[in-house]
């Protein structure tokens, strides 16, 4: 297939972007994205010349409708994705995330090219520490910040689509994802090179909220299984039982990084902090037979963390930018 992948210089889609030309080489990739602070073009530096890469909006109809007229296959991963960012301003996410997911549905309608769409968890709101039940793709969406609620919109946007128009496409809800190329303003990230720059790593709040870490290869895997397999108008919830509250991501962090276990600051919560996320990926897994990888986190962070050891050229000059940002509100 000739595969349009938007946003691909961002983490999950740069990802994306290496684990198909390793694991399903038969596919070509255009990747279009705006390159924002998010973008970086060194993540796909060693597959450069095994891509066409477009510099450009997805919000762009003119540019984005020549791309899909020429593509089998939209994945779509462009969006402003940091809750942090949403609260501050608002704006870039309406515009990416809304408008932007509403110019790549016009153009797949007027081409009748397939389209997956990348969404999250986060749409679905947060549950309580003790509740037993998991998300799944019949949990009302319950949206809390800008971020979730402008992604939860786009995913509305395509289900009228399919709906209305008879698109063919589908819709993936993950959880949170960690591995190399991650941007240092996320949890994971930040507190690695906070203590590989001599920082103090720093929690929101008392560190209780959960999240269902998934490594970012498992996420992409199923993906390519939706790709494959996946039934148009459906929705799949990807995640792998990753549920660990941030004391304990950080602690493991720290002790990775031979740091004292109490070698962090307290900072200000977020606002409308969601508290917890969990995936029942059971769907995924009995219709489309995906299983993950990575069942072992403590192996996934090591060597997460030695990948940010070992690429400090890579997230180098943003750190500085990046904190003072964060000191700004006091995080
Ligand atoms: P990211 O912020 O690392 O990357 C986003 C990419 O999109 C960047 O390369 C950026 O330049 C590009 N982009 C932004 N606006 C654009 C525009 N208008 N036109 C074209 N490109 C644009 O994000 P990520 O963490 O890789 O997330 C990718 C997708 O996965 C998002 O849709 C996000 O909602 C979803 N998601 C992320 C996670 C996670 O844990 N990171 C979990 C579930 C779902
Ligand atoms: O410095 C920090 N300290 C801290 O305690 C940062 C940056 C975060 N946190 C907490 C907030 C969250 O409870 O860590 C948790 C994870 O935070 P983020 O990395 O900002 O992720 P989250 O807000 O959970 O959203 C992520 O997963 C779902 C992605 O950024 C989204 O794009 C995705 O949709």
């Amino acid at each position: 297939m000739r595969l349009l992948v938007t946003g691909g210089a961002g983490f999950i889609g740069a990802n994306f972007v290496h684990y198909t030309l390793r694991e399903h080489p038969e596919h070509t990739i255009t990747v279009l994205d705006a390159l924002t602070y998010a973008g970086n073009e060194a993540s796909l530096a060693p597959v450069r010349d095994r891509i066409e890469f477009v510099h450009g909006s997805v919000a762009d109809a003119a540019l984005v409708d020549e791309l899909v007229g020429r593509s089998d296959a939209v994945v779509h991963f462009a969006a402003e994705s940091h809750n942090d960012n949403s609260l501050n301003d608002p704006s870039p996410f309406l515009t990416t995330n809304i408008i932007g997911t509403y110019t790549i549905l016009e153009a797949v309608r007027k081409h009748g090219v397939r389209l997956h769409h990348i969404s999250t968890d986060e749409v679905y709101g947060d549950l309580e520490l003790d509740d037993p039940k998991k998300f799944t793709d019949q949990t009302p969406y319950n949206p809390s910040s800008p971020y979730s609620s402008t992604k939860a919109g786009s995913d509305l946007l395509v289900r009228a689509w399919v709906r209305s128009f008879g698109i063919t496409a589908t819709i993936s809800n993950c959880s949170n994802n960690y591995g190399p190329y991650q941007h240092i303003e996320k949890f994971i990230p930040r507190q690695i090179t906070n203590v590989l720059a001599g920082l103090r790593p720093k929690l929101y709040g008392k560190g209780e909220n959960v999240r269902d870490w998934i490594h970012v290869d498992d996420h992409n895997s199923a993906v390519h299984a939706i790709l494959e397999k996946g039934r148009s108008g459906e929705t799949y919830l990807i995640g792998s039982d990753g549920e660990k509250n941030n004391r304990e991501v950080l602690s493991l962090i720290l002790e990775l990084l031979g740091q004292p276990g109490d070698a962090y600051d307290h900072v200000v919560d977020r606002a409308g902090h969601d508290l917890r996320y969990a995936i029942d990926a059971s769907k995924l897994r009995d219709e489309l037979g995906w299983k993950p990888r990575f069942t072992d986190f403590r192996d996934g962070l090591a060597a997460t963390v030695d990948w940010y050891r070992e690429n400090e050229s890579w997230w180098g000059p943003l750190k500085q930018q990046v904190e003072a940002k964060y000191a700004a509100q006091g995080q």
